[in-house]
């Protein structure tokens, strides 16, 4: 069989390939793909290399019937309805679905409490939605930045896909559809956040929440203008105890 695996993330690609390294026995072909506009891509691995350059939407039929699988591995474009509704379409998703569905899950569980983990699913047209496949929740600790936990997140999808892969080839799983729709968060909900409104009274356990969810170096997120008109960014440090 051949699968297509489109990935815009090095940890994941890396440790995707470390994976297939240790299953020799499987019997597939994959082939590996960056999203075109992915800049940081297109330097480290040029247009011919091992990974290769994809605009999904201006593939013809004869590029998708090439493939019998194809998964998304942090992929920064929308799969086409075309293409999700014609083929097998796998999504690896860095949270719980169907919580906090769309931009940086685990940024908005830190402030809304709502399950954080990784889901592994087919894909259907709308943004991480479709049948579930495998699921893994994780607790988020008081200490944590969203970095913290987003590290958890990819270590996770990692050992799910070690655990799973062979199912997912063979298609010998079980899909279960979502208990409900849940909720979804946009790239706005999130450039929201990062505006600080320094009148707003709030509790410390709220403040500490929506700085640690917005602590996530080297971004900038969290900033507030002073009385200059400066733009001044937050970040938040947390450190447990050593007992
Ligand atoms: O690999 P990924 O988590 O993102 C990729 C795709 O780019 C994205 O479109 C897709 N929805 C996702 C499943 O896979 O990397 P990232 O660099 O976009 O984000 C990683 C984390 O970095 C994010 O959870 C929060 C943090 N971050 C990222 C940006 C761009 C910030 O805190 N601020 C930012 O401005």
């Amino acid at each position: 069989m051949r699968v297509c695996i489109i990935t815009d993330n090095s940890y994941i690609y890396d440790n995707f390939i470390r994976i297939l390294n240790h299953k020799s026995h499987i019997d597939a072909e994959f082939d590996f793909y960056y999203t075109s506009w992915n800049k940081a891509f297109k330097e480290k691995y040029g247009e011919n290399g091992l990974m290769k350059p994809v605009l999904l939407k201006n593939q013809d039929q004869s590029f998708f019937d090439s493939y019998d699988l194809f998964i998304s591995l942090h992929c920064k474009q929308l799969f086409p309805e075309y293409m999700v509704k014609n083929y097998t379409c796998i999504n690896v998703h860095p949270g719980y679905n169907p919580y906090n569905r769309g931009w940086f899950p685990q940024v908005f569980s830190i402030i809304n409490k709502k399950p954080i983990g990784v889901t592994i699913h087919l894909m259907d047209a709308e943004l991480d939605h479709g049948d579930i496949l495998y699921q893994k929740k994780l607790e988020i600790y008081p200490y944590e930045t969203s970095k913290d936990v987003y590290n958890r997140i990819l270590e996770t999808e990692m050992e799910l896909m070690d655990e799973h892969l062979e199912e997912i080839l063979n298609s010998t799983y079980t899909p279960v559809k979502m208990d409900s729709e849940g909720n979804i968060n946009y790239k706005k909900d999130f450039d929201e956040l990062c505006k600080l409104d320094l009148d707003e009274k709030a509790t410390y356990r709220d403040v500490i929440d929506r700085l640690r969810a917005l602590t996530f170096s080297p971004y900038e997120n969290a900033y507030f203008y002073d009385e200059e008109g400066n733009k001044i960014y937050v970040g938040i440090t947390l450190k447990k105890e050593e007992k």
